[in-house]
């Protein structure tokens, strides 16, 4: 019986996908070149830090240290001009009410997300106090596909990984609950999320499956 979930936020209970990509879109317009949606694909749970790497390799450019770092900021700048305007409008199907069934059931529920800016998502979108714990980009030091923000998450809920569960829309969230041990769904396609131990293609499933 499960004890805990664990969830990542973009891609599982918001789509903030959509601000990132016009946020790095935007840097890239000045830089004067292209960066698609399926570029965009690269950056689905990655750090904002290695974003901006893959970003700068998109377009064959070379920062040193300091102006990655302005960049960064500024991109980020960017991306809160966006999610400033969110509300629970933005929540993905069937989130808020699966959160709330699990709660019902005695589930302790965490966020484990490598955003910087998790907490205040969780906020405009009005499910903050849905959650027992929050780890985000804040909290953890290795990024997934490294196990630390699932594992941190299962310690501060208190539970051991085998008795959790982690929701995922990204390969690399994926990898990293593996690593931690803990049994996971994947958000999305079966033919991208194929090493998860079962594929759904939103929360709004496990809702009416009740
Ligand atoms: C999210 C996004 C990534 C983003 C990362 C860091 O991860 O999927 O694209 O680069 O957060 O975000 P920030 O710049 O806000 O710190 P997750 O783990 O919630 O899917
Ligand atoms: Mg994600």
């Amino acid at each position: 019986k499960i004890k805990g979930a664990l969830f990542d936020l973009d891609g599982v209970i918001v789509d903030t996908a959509k601000y990132h990509y016009l946020a790095w879109k935007w840097l890239a317009d000045q830089w004067g070149f292209e960066f698609t949606e399926s570029d965009n694909e690269r950056l689905k749970g990655v750090s904002r830090t290695r974003s901006l790497e893959i970003v700068l390799e998109i377009g064959g450019i070379v920062l040193d240290e300091e102006e990655k770092q302005r960049k960064a900021e500024e991109k980020n700048e960017r991306y809160l001009q966006y999610i400033r305007q969110m509300d629970e409008s933005e929540l993905l199907p069937g989130a808020k009410q699966y959160l709330l069934q699990l709660r019902e059931r005695g589930v302790r529920i965490a966020l484990g997300s490598a955003s910087k800016n998790a907490s205040f998502i969780l906020g405009k979108v009005g499910i903050a106090e849905l959650f027992d714990a929050v780890i985000d980009g804040t909290k953890v030091s290795k990024a997934k596909p490294d196990p630390e923000v699932f594992l941190a998450g299962c310690r501060e809920l208190g539970l051991d990984p085998e008795d959790c569960v982690v929701f995922e829309d990204a390969e690399a969230g994926i990898a990293a609950a593996i690593a931690a041990g803990i049994y996971v769904v994947g958000i999305g396609r079966q033919d991208i999320l194929g090493e998860a131990d079962l594929v759904i293609g939103g929360l709004e499933e496990l809702v009416a499956a009740g």
